[in-house]
């Protein structure tokens, strides 16, 4: 099966290597240097209000709104760092968004997602359709993994085949059928707008970082995020 037929049908791919291992390491460095200097506190995922309420206001969460222009933000630092544009830009992960939504594509956002052990949150069961604002919603998602992500660290937990039809629910028997997109760093999944995913604790000790990146089709229509966020699409 071609991975567009994989896609669409379960309403994901997972582990798609787009840049060696060598890369991977050089670019987690290059993260490290920045947690090193803003601290884990800023770069910590926020609890699920938190978020809502720094995506309304396209700011950091509040733990982290002093000094704000010296930071780097949770929210789209494709703008601000030179190695997340080079990830969002990478040839082999547009090849294959292109592959699935169509030649002319634009990045809408992008988002940094780090769980530190046992007192990062959980995602709940969603949709990214449900708030992103974007009709159709002819968009998807990729997860870039900085570090290892796994069902022990909180990686992305998907309902496959659940963006087909409205019979999915988050009910106990169905959320047995759940997969974990387990990754290496290096490594990305493509999750798309009506699949439903989560991501759970992080148990380990270890960081869970990982990047997302949502990429659309450039002839959608942008309405009002239900957070009230302002998207800042580029054409690529
Ligand atoms: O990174 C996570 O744990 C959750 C991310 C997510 O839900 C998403 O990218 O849509």
């Amino acid at each position: 099966m071609s991975q567009p037929q994989k896609y669409r049908r379960a309403g994901f791919l997972n582990g798609l290597r787009i840049v060696s291992t060598d890369l991977a390491a050089h670019y987690r460095k290059l993260f490290d240097a920045i947690e090193e200097v803003q601290g884990q506190e800023s770069l910590r995922m926020p609890e699920e209000s938190a978020i809502r309420q720094a995506i309304a206001s396209s700011q950091p969460p509040p733990d982290s709104a002093d000094n704000v222009a010296k930071r780097v933000s949770l929210f789209d630092p494709h703008l601000t760092v030179a190695f997340i544009w080079e990830i969002a830009t990478n040839s082999l992960l547009l090849d294959t968004v292109r592959s699935l939504l169509g030649r002319r594509i634009m990045l809408l956002c992008s988002g940094i997602s780090c769980k530190y052990g046992r007192s990062s949150p959980s995602v709940q069961w969603h949709r990214d359709a449900s708030y992103l604002g974007i009709t159709p919603p002819s968009f998807i998602s990729a997860w870039y993994a900085l570090d290892r992500s796994d069902l022990s660290s909180g990686c992305l937990e998907v309902l496959p085949g659940s963006h087909i039809g409205t019979s999915f629910s988050t009910s106990r028997s169905e959320v047995g059928t759940s997969e974990p997109l387990e990754l290496k760093p290096g490594e990305v999944s493509l999750h798309h707008p009506l699949l439903l995913h989560r991501s759970g604790l992080n148990q380990t000790r270890s960081r869970r970082c990982g990047i997302v990146f949502r990429y659309a089709r450039a002839d959608v229509i942008l309405t009002q995020s239900s957070t009230g966020r302002t998207l800042r699409p580029i054409g690529l």
